[in-house]
């Protein structure tokens, strides 16, 4: 029997089907497609409808190739959501966190709410993507979204709503929204209440694993299909990759490397202190009662950004093409805080590196290679940064670090990691979003005792590469000229 994942990351989604043979999971992608944001005017939205689309491209694979499948669950990135009305049709398309509409929102929001107490309801990291903030920017334009929407429900939550007819929340995607409350474990109504916004937006929120309905007749009817279980899977993405880490210790430090760069540990209660939020960390909903107190990194979101530019000017390279050009590059020739939020929107990704290093006194990365390389080294010095404050807010010391997600394809930034870290990187599964997804299908089915059990399967299924740490001293220097361009202090 087959489970069904499907893997939505913010630049491209699959349909994964998975199956256990000899104690051993099998994974095949059968269905890859581009996720492509659309600009409208001024606005950039979720091209949400192609979406559906690409789902229902992924069932009639398995129709074709004949395939039973016992389950299917959706996992999706977080923050994003669609507003559903009296009639339960969408309103409107979902808009994507990158949209400029955010900017500024979240000071508005902290006037009316100190930080203190958001944080104490929610233990979440402030960033203006947000649902909080998104929700507050479209109140104060007066949006008809607000207006006429009865129910709001997260991407996934969405997806699955379009598939079954069932609107349920998911919990790990609930806590990403910064107005659910893990410690009360429902919806924080303070919050909620104090913003104005309606508390009939949020309904019923299940953990992942749970059965929240059956494909719908509309849709077996229009793709010809027997009826299959819907699930929730952990459905931020960035969730069920967690559920993938091949970790056999119980303290044990990721890297989820893909668009973004997610870094953390696994945690049993939400760690609420004073230096959590100084920090700016998060404890975001994690499968069987964890949390995941994690930061997040801006990531390869950089360096998408810039292939995209290349490309349109004609300069059209693979990624393997960027990486070893980066690789010919002179080392630390320049640096940049990946996490400052210039990078942030979509656009002229290369001119404002330029203009980064040069507003900090340094050298200007000119050409591709340098360019690159810049936020290759960036990125692994900044996830130094980040590995030492993990260590310092859970009071562990990891012995070294996984690293999932797509960006482990770049090897280069997987051994620049292990040097900058000056720990062993472990690098695999590259699909652990997909495989976290299906894990959750698994254990619900009584597959696996517990996600303990699932993990170790995962070590021995999937190919982990282990990067030694090299140069040390040279990456030494290297986090002495980061911290100082980077103003980083704490
Ligand atoms: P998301 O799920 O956020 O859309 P992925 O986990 O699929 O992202 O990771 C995509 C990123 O992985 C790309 O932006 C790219 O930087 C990196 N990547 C994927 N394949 C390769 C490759 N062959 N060589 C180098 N980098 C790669
Ligand atoms: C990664 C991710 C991340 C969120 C961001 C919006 O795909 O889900 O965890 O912060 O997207």
């Amino acid at each position: 029997m087959n489970v069904l994942a499907y893997d939505l990351g913010a630049s491209s989604g699959r349909a994964v089907i998975g199956h256990l043979k000899d104690s051993k999971m099998e994974v095949e992608e059968i269905h890859r497609f581009s996720n492509d944001p659309v600009h409208v005017g001024d606005r950039l939205h979720w091209d949400i409808l192609r979406l559906i689309h690409e789902i229902k491209q992924g069932l009639l694979i398995t129709k074709v190739q004949k395939l039973t499948i016992k389950s299917l669950a959706i996992d999706s990135w977080a923050v994003d959501f669609g507003m559903i009305g009296q009639h339960g049709e969408l309103i409107g398309n979902p808009y994507h966190y990158r949209d400029q509409h955010t900017d500024g929102m979240m000071e508005k929001v902290l006037a009316k709410l100190p930080m203190k107490e958001i944080f104490s309801r929610t233990g979440i990291q402030f960033l203006s993507i947000n649902t909080l903030y998104q929700l507050a920017s479209l109140q104060q334009a007066g949006s008809p979204l607000l207006k006429e929407g009865k129910h709001l429900l997260m991407i996934p939550d969405l997806l699955r709503y379009f598939l079954s007819g069932e609107a349920v929340h998911e919990f790990t995607n609930a806590t990403t929204t910064q107005m659910y409350n893990p410690v009360e474990g429902q919806w924080d109504s303070t919050i909620i209440q104090r913003m104005g916004f309606q508390e009939s937006w949020f309904g019923r929120v299940v953990q992942p694993g749970t059965h929240v309905g059956q494909l719908s007749s509309g849709i077996r009817h229009e793709l010809g299909l027997a009826s299959i279980p819907i699930y929730t899977a952990a459905e931020h993405d960035t969730a069920s990759a967690v559920v993938a880490v091949p970790a056999t210790e119980r303290s044990f430090a990721y890297l989820i490397c893909g668009t973004w760069s997610l870094m953390g540990t696994e945690v049993q209660e939400p760690i609420l202190s004073d230096l959590v939020l100084e920090l700016n960390f998060t404890n975001e909903g994690g499968a069987y009662g964890t949390y995941r107190l994690l930061k997040n990194i801006m990531g390869l979101w950089i360096l998408q950004e810039c292939r995209r530019e290349w490309e349109r000017a004609g300069l059209v390279y693979s990624f393997p093409e960027l990486v070893q050009l980066a690789q010919q590059a002179t080392p630390f020739y320049s640096l940049i805080d990946p996490d400052d939020l210039v990078f942030m929107p979509s656009g002229d990704m290369s001119e404002r590196i330029r203009n980064y290093a040069v507003q900090t006194g340094q050298k200007s990365p000119e050409g591709i290679g340098a360019v690159v390389r810049c936020i290759l080294e960036s990125l692994a010095l900044k996830y130094r940064y980040v590995l030492e404050l993990t260590e310092r807010l859970s009071g562990q010391n990891f012995q070294g670090l996984h690293m999932v997600g797509g960006g482990i394809h770049n090897t280069l930034l997987c051994q620049w990691t292990a040097n900058a870290v000056g720990k062993p990187v472990w690098a695999g599964p590259a699909e652990g979003s997909a495989i976290g997804n299906l894990t959750v299908q698994w254990i619900a089915h009584g597959d696996f005792l517990d996600v303990w059990e699932a993990r170790r399967v995962i070590r021995d299924s999937f190919p982990i590469t282990i990067y030694e740490p090299e140069q040390f001293d040279m990456w030494e220097e290297a986090y002495g000229q980061f911290r100082r361009i980077t103003c980083i202090t704490k």
